[in-house]
């Protein structure tokens, strides 16, 4: 087999770079280890830059997202009993869209079939060859060994997959930082609490109310990383919820039995270059940020649109210069993101070792945000999403 560019892996990322390329008349070649329904399983992100809309757009899969999206000009900050509104209209003239990563993966899919593209799941033993030469991808698909050769290689195979193992050792540096603590989320069929979302500094941890549509809700609580989702029963979920939120709240909260429940780390990941010879990491295979901030998904489209646009140069134009640059553009953006993560990840959670002092700067930081219009414009530019 042989295409213009092997995609390893079927999520978001991948599914989004094989859509676009196609459109530009480039050839691409998606190999998924999972099932499609396994994929679309998966409960993940929430909240869509403008960014990523567009890429969507532009990807001709957006009608749905318009249709069924909710436009959100705000969100709220709560801490112990009060709450403040930041406002992104008034500070960006910007905002985000909610809709789920499940949805945006379903119409990527959709859209795959309806052009006829390539998506090859149940693949394993994925192995990427030859970077600095002729490259290729050797895997096994239905008890076969398959052989794809390509110019280039999008690794868009997530934190564990084996793209970001294949740029050697000397050249891959890596930064992480381990938050100890985790996200209890759960999704339920109840209207959601408020019409925005509301994000929770309480004494008990951390909680966050989001939501997928008028009768889906998304809820989270910090909680310990030895936790279980099996150690927390519903109620145990909604009583512990109703004490990190404002009393209003609480008190509004609709409650019902939880249809997903799971537990995710949070870790801040990246790793440079981002480019090795004909590889080109995208999304979770290059970096992780902590969901604080929405940044996930967002982060990864970013990724998308700097290769896409670097290989429609390429192709079309015969330019390499998008590629070269690839890497460096990508990740400029990308630590900006992870900053605005790690910042609100701290400004939001309780930490173990936490001492009194380290708790009144955090309460510091939550009223001078409340009171003052240039901080609420900078979380407001980061949280609707800095320009690509
Ligand atoms: P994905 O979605 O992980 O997709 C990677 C795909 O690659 C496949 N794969 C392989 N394919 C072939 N061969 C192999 N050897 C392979 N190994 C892996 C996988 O099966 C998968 O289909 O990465 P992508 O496309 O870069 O998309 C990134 C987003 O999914 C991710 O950034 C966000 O979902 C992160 N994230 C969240 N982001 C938010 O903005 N808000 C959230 O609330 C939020 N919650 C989450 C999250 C990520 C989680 N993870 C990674 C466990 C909750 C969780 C639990
Ligand atoms: C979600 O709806 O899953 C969600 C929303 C905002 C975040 C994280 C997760 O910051």
């Amino acid at each position: 087999m042989r295409t213009q560019v092997a995609i390893i892996g079927g999520g978001p990322s991948g599914l989004l770079l094989s859509q676009l390329l196609h459109k530009a008349g480039i050839e691409t070649v998606v190999l998924e280890r999972q099932t499609r329904d396994y994929v679309l399983g998966r409960i993940r992100a929430g909240v869509l830059e403008t960014g990523f809309v567009n890429l969507m757009r532009e990807a001709g899969v957006a009608e749905r997202m318009d249709a069924e999206g909710f436009v959100h000009d705000g969100t709220l900050i709560a801490y112990d009993n009060e709450q403040f509104r930041i406002d992104f209209a008034k500070h960006t003239n910007n905002h985000v869209v909610v809709y789920g990563q499940t949805e945006v993966t379903r119409d990527l899919y959709n859209a795959r079939d309806a052009m006829g593209g390539t998506v090859i799941h149940g693949v394993s033993d994925v192995e990427l060859n030859d970077l600095t030469g002729k490259p290729y991808v050797t895997f096994t698909h239905d008890g076969q060994s398959k052989r794809l050769d390509c110019d280039f290689i999008a690794g868009c195979d997530g934190f564990h997959g084996p793209s970001r193992q294949a740029i050697p050792l000397d050249v891959r540096r890596e930064y992480e930082k381990v938050y100890p603590f985790g996200w209890l989320g759960i999704l339920s069929e109840t209207p959601p609490v408020d019409d925005e979302l509301i994000y929770a500094n309480s004494e008990r941890g951390f909680a966050l109310c989001s939501m997928r549509n008028a009768n889906l809700s998304r809820y989270y609580v910090q909680c310990s990383l030895s936790d279980s989702p099996d150690d927390w029963t519903d109620q145990a979920f909604w009583d512990e919820l109703k004490r990190r939120i404002p009393e209003d709240a609480a008190d509004k909260l609709i409650t019902g039995p939880s249809i997903e429940k799971s537990i995710a780390p949070l870790r801040s990941f990246v790793t440079e270059p981002m480019r090795y010879g004909a590889l080109f990491l995208c999304g979770d295979a290059a970096h992780i940020v902590p969901p604080t901030g929405a940044k996930g998904l967002n982060t990864a489209a970013s990724d998308i649109h700097y290769l896409y646009t670097g290989l429609v140069q390429h192709y079309l134009h015969n330019d390499s210069n998008g590629l070269d640059t690839y890497s460096q553009k990508a990740l400029s953006r990308i630590w900006k993101a992870e900053r605005f993560s790690w910042w609100m990840t701290n400004l939001l959670h309780r930490f173990p070792d936490q001492s009194a002092f380290d708790i009144k700067m955090q309460r510091a930081d939550l009223e001078f945000l409340r009171d003052n219009d240039a901080a609420q414009t900078v979380l407001a530019e980061n949280y609707v999403g800095l320009p690509y």
